[in-house]
């Protein structure tokens, strides 16, 4: 005899069926909740986030669970809970979403409601966690939009594997199981995979992190200067700290580099083509030095500027080892992940703080401004000098390269421009009659702000009080207090360098060698 199968044991399955319905959902669900986890991991590694959407939760729970409770898992588990409420966390995630697959078998929508609230819990979690980047909620965004499609394409499938097969389906029933184990299997595959390479970036993360915890305290910031604050609120502070220092770069992923691990590379027309370690850098001692850094994007009136104390080693140090031929121009200097910029070479060694920085403000660079090394140079933007994770110095002539921003419309040379900026008030804010204090920063980096005047309506210009100016190579905050009388007005700013040059009120877009025009407001006085 062959093939027919017994009806007694079609009857069996059948009922196995029956009682393990749930079961099908349920996995669907898990699954589903696994891959949209294992996606999160692997955006908040890859985006260096501190904190993946999961543990944001789990650190939330430490946050509001109270301090006695704490105390008291911390005495039952040792010293640190934090393994344990994250381990919780995901079984949590687990049981719910397991239950939310069981519902999908009868509701679908119903359980990707559940999901989507999830995502709202995660989104709380992660905002109450990280605050530096503006892309901080597309792990956990995208991690629950991967989930709800999961469990879009599993949950009908589940359904029709679970349905009880009945005389001459059990082809189709078979069919039906295949189809769900398929994708059942696929998604458990991806989110095995994405869960590991999440776990895998967040180690060398983690491993950035450390190497920059071991920094802390080899670095030293200078005490801030006097003077050089004014006390006007809204002005831009003079010392901008790190968490706040404006970022620009072309970097999808932040390199991650250990101090270790890192060398700088110069070669090209020199006599002697050498390598610098990290240690050679700490052990040349360091230089402490204010400058502020600025983009040649920075529109007028832009915030797209920042001054900090740095602390690195001249450019020029590091040049003289390897020997300069007189007939280069040039350095081209390359970050880990390829960008390149084209500095000239006078600026490198003409004896102004053009530096290897490691430190801002007394702490390493933070990886999203170019730990462990970056290079800064006073008076050019950071297009042609600032180059973060910088890892090759190429000696050179202009006429035999091309940097990055220079490929695409922008000048090879990039002096800044001296600049103004007005802080207070903000355009089209309403003042009260009285005495108005207008406040803002200018600078001309390694030149020196002269003077800084304002232009109410069309009276003459009047000369603002300046801050204290330490070095040339910082912004300058500056303040007029004005009697505001009733009406509208507009205020204009524009700053003398120490070279004698006014700012021009011709305005030019920042391509291709940065903004120029006056900052104009205009204000309600009532
Ligand atoms: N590796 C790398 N370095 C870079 C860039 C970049 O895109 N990649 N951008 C440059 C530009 S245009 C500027 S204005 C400064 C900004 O430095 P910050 O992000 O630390 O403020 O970095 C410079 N260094
Ligand atoms: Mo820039």
């Amino acid at each position: 005899m062959t093939s027919t199968a017994p009806p007694a044991s079609a009857d069996v399955s059948g009922s196995s069926h029956a009682r393990f319905r749930w079961w099908y959902g349920a996995l669907g669900g898990v699954l589903s909740a696994a891959l949209g986890l294992g996606v999160s991991e692997v955006l908040s590694g890859w985006l260096h986030q501190r904190v993946s959407p999961v543990v944001a939760v789990a650190e939330s729970i430490i946050q509001i669970t109270p301090g006695a409770v704490i105390e008291r898992v911390i005495s039952l588990v040792g010293h640190d809970d934090k393994p344990l409420v994250i381990a919780s966390t995901l079984v949590g995630l687990t049981v719910i979403s397991a239950l939310v697959g069981v519902v999908s078998s009868r509701s679908l929508a119903l359980a990707e409601l559940v999901f989507l609230a999830m995502g709202v819990v995660l989104v709380l979690a992660v905002d109450s966690r990280l605050s530096d980047s503006s892309s901080r909620y597309l792990p956990a965004v995208v991690g629950v939009g991967v989930a709800m499609v999961t469990l879009s394409i599993l949950a009908p499938r589940a359904v029709a594997v679970s349905r009880r097969p009945s005389g001459g389906r059990e082809r189709a029933a078979a069919l039906d199981r295949r189809h769900f184990l398929g994708a059942a299997g696929a998604v458990a595959v991806l989110a095995a995979v994405t869960i590991v390479a999440g776990r895998t970036l967040a180690q060398s993360r983690q491993a950035v992190d450390a190497a920059r915890t071991k920094l802390a305290h080899t670095f030293r910031r200078l005490p801030t200067p006097a003077g050089v604050d004014l006390g006007i609120a809204g002005v831009a502070n003079w010392v901008t700290p790190q968490s706040s220092f404006y970022r620009v770069d072309t970097a999808l992923s932040v390199p991650e580099i250990l101090p270790q691990d890192w060398r700088l590379r110069v070669h090209g027309m020199v006599d002697r083509e050498i390598s610098v370690t990290y240690q050679d850098l700490l052990d040349r001692g360091l230089h402490d030095f204010w400058l502020t850094l600025c983009c040649v994007s920075n529109e007028v009136g832009g915030n797209l500027i920042s001054n900090a104390c740095w602390s690195g080693v001249p450019v020029a140090d590091i040049l003289a080892e390897a020997g300069v031929h007189p007939s280069a121009d040039a350095v081209q200097s390359t970050s880990s992940d390829g960008w390149t910029a084209g500095t000239p070479l006078g600026a490198l060694t003409d004896g102004r703080n053009a530096m290897l920085a490691l430190a801002m403000n007394g702490q390493p660079l933070t990886p999203e401004h170019g730990f462990p090394v970056r290079m800064v140079v006073p008076g050019l933007y950071g297009y042609v000098s600032a180059t973060k994770w910088l890892v090759d110095l190429n000696v050179t002539r202009f006429s035999d390269f091309s940097a990055f921003w220079s490929e695409r419309g922008w000048s090879p040379l990039g002096p800044v421009k001296t600049e103004s900026r007005i802080d207070v008030p903000r355009n089209g804010d309403s003042l009260a009659v009285g005495r108005v204090a207008i406040g803002g920063v200018a600078w001309a980096q390694h030149t020196g702000i002269r003077r800084v005047e304002v232009h109410i309506d069309d009276h003459p210009w009047v000369t603002a009080k300046l801050g204290t100016d330490p070095t040339t190579d910082s912004w300058r905050q500056w303040v007029y207090v004005w009697d505001a009388t009733a009406g509208t007005h507009q205020i204009q700013v524009r700053a003398t360098d120490e070279s004698g040059y006014t700012q021009t009120h011709v305005v030019q877009p920042v391509v291709p060698n940065g903004a120029t025009g006056w900052d104009t407001i205009d204000v309600h006085v009532s």
